[in-house]
């Protein structure tokens, strides 16, 4: 593990294993959110149908992925293990862009368990102000295991215990273990502006566990994305931020459990298909 400063105290610490989050906020400085902001409007026009496999061709972004400050966070947020890069997306949402549905993003096939952590790195690169869309989370549902989708019949109405980020500045972050329940509530307003929205997930490494490794990002190609990322941002000091051989094809584990009956979560009723996330075109467990 490479020498780091401690940017988070104690308290953020045990509020992140407690609540399952922690808000930084203006954590990304103007200069940088702008420059990220100007590849987001680039392959917003360039290619609308970004999807995180073409993230080594933009520069700010895979900045954002090696900030120093947030691979020292999230060190201290998984352990003496290090960990690896899963995924970066990044959105920019109109005024009238739809929510998303509760939901979580722990990636586990099938979900059994919460021993290991992921973190998704939230950066609102020009804040929240309670347009477009609102973040609502349910604190603590980081501790419980369930599918992914399991409260997506619920859409996004309120919840008892629900938290409402609506009121960010610029360069906000919002560091989340990846299993905490959480929706995207749509707001009305924003005139001119458009949420900028970019998101990081990291994987806690099985260094107790030999051979264990995670779900891949969902898309063909995946691969080839890691490989880009490694010869571009290669950390010297992380040699496995980038390495395939940490992940398992999640198309191939998808294809091997369904119909499989047992105790695990796996034969639930299924939800609407029309309500129903997907990932690419992998389904959502
Ligand atoms: O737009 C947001 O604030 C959150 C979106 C989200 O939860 C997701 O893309 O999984
Ligand atoms: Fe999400």
């Amino acid at each position: 593990m490479p020498a780091n400063t401690s940017p988070l105290g104690e308290q953020e610490i045990q509020q992140f294993r407690r609540l399952g989050y922690l808000v930084v906020p203006g954590f990304i400085t103007d200069e940088q959110a702008r420059r990220v902001e100007a590849d987001v409007d680039r392959y917003a026009v360039e290619q609308p149908k970004f999807d995180g496999r073409n993230v080594a061709q933009y520069d700010a972004l895979c900045e954002l992925i090696v900030h120093p400050q947030t691979l020292a966070i999230v060190d201290q947020l998984t352990g003496e293990h290090g960990f690896t890069f899963h995924h970066l997306h990044a959105a920019l949402h109109p005024p009238g862009m739809p929510g998303i549905g509760w939901h979580h993003d722990y990636e586990q096939v099938p979900q059994t368990n919460r021993a290991h952590t992921q973190v998704h790195v939230l950066h609102y690169l020009n804040g929240l102000d309670g347009s477009i869309g609102d973040f609502v989370l349910l604190p603590k549902s980081h501790r419980a295991v369930m599918r992914r989708d399991a409260f997506f019949y619920f859409g996004t109405e309120s919840l008892p215990g629900e938290v409402v980020l609506d009121s960010l500045p610029r360069g906000s972050t919002l560091f989340c273990h990846s299993a905490l329940v959480h929706a995207r509530r749509s707001k009305p307003g924003g005139g001119e502006r458009s949420r900028y929205f970019i998101d990081i997930a990291f994987m806690e490494l099985f260094g107790d566990v030999a051979g264990a490794q995670w779900p891949s990002y969902g898309r063909e190609g995946w691969q080839d994305m890691l490989a880009r990322l490694d010869a571009k941002l290669h950390q010297a000091d992380r040699p496995q931020l980038f390495d395939a051989s940490r992940f398992f094809d999640i198309a191939d584990a998808n294809a091997r459990l369904a119909g499989l009956q047992g105790s695990m979560a796996l034969l639930l009723p299924e939800p609407d298909p029309a309500l129903r996330p997907v990932s690419g075109r992998i389904p959502i467990v």
